[in-house]
This record gives structure tokens, C-alpha cells and sequence, in this order.
């Protein structure tokens, strides 16, 4: 079993309900199982400013996924959950992103752990600090170099 941690954000629809469903959808996919939840977040948008704020919340998973597996079941409930996939960091129904998985430092083309901006973004720090400060200082450390 490892430990991984998992953004999400939404930002049309109805995105607090839609992140709470991905959630539920986490715990029931076979191999998952949902050990912590943050608190729920109202975020002004990163990256590209002009569209609607975003719900967000980070999860922590015990999961006998390996990393991309993992990331085929995020990708797996975004579709089931009707993500159109279309303007890079624009506005989406849902968002599940692999934040870190173990320790692991991967650097591949379908996936990067930890998440390559995850170091830079508030949206996810915050809510990552709240249930695993040990892994928000972590990706910190290892992007700013103490
Ligand atoms: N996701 C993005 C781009 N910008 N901004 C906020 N506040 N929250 C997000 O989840 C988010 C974002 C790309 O995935
Ligand atoms: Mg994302
Ligand atoms: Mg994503």
C-alpha cells in the first residue's frame, strides 16, 4: 500500500458538489481508498485569471495503485464526470491531479511528482498543509533548494 496525495478543483457547474462527488467516486474505485480530506476552498484562479473562482481540496489516498494507475483513475472519473478537455488551465467541471505519491520523484511524460507547480500554488499548499504539512514542506524544500 502507499500514500499519495490528490488535488482536485472545479470551477463551473456546481464545483463544491463536484468535488465532493469525485471524492466519493476516489473511495469507491477498487484499489482506493480516501483516508484524509482537507476543508473545502475558495481559490481565485491560477494562471489564467479570467475565468470564475475554484473550488479545491486536496485528499489523501492509501491506494495499491501504482502511480500511473493512479493517474488513469483520476483521469478515469474526470471523463465519467463529463470533463471536456479544451483551454489549458481554463475552466473545468473537474480537476483531479496527483500532487506526490510516497516520496517519489518521477519525471515522466503522462505524469511528474511531485506535480510540477504544486510548489507554486496556494491553492494546493494550503490545503495539502492542513492534513500533510510534512509533504507541503517537502515540495517546497525540494523546489526551492533547503
Ligand atoms: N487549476 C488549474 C489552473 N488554475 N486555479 C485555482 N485557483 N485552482 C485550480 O484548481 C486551478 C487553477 C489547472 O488545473
Ligand atoms: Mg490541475
Ligand atoms: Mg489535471
Amino acid at each position: 500500500m502507499a500514500r499519495a496525495w490528490l488535488g482536485l478543483g472545479a470551477n463551473i457547474g456546481d464545483p463544491p458538489a463536484q468535488v465532493r462527488e469525485a471524492v466519493e467516486r476516489l473511495d469507491r474505485w477498487p484499489g482506493i481508498r480516501v483516508v484524509r480530506q482537507s476543508g473545502m476552498l475558495l481559490t481565485k484562479p491560477w494562471g489564467k485569471t479570467d475565468q470564475p473562482d475554484f473550488s479545491n481540496m486536496v485528499v489523501e489516498v492509501e491506494t495499491s495503485l501504482a502511480p500511473l494507475e493512479l493517474l488513469d483513475a483520476c483521469l478515469g472519473i474526470e471523463r465519467g464526470m463529463g470533463r471536456v478537455r479544451d483551454i489549458r488551465w481554463g475552466p473545468r467541471r473537474i480537476d483531479i491531479d496527483v500532487v506526490a505519491y510516497e516520496r517519489l520523484e518521477l519525471d515522466e511524460e503522462r505524469l511528474h511528482v511531485p506535480h510540477r507547480y504544486a510548489h507554486e500554488r496556494d491553492f494546493v499548499l494550503e490545503p495539502l498543509r492542513e492534513i500533510a504539512p510534512e509533504v507541503a514542506e517537502w515540495i517546497v524544500g525540494r523546489a526551492t533548494g533547503t
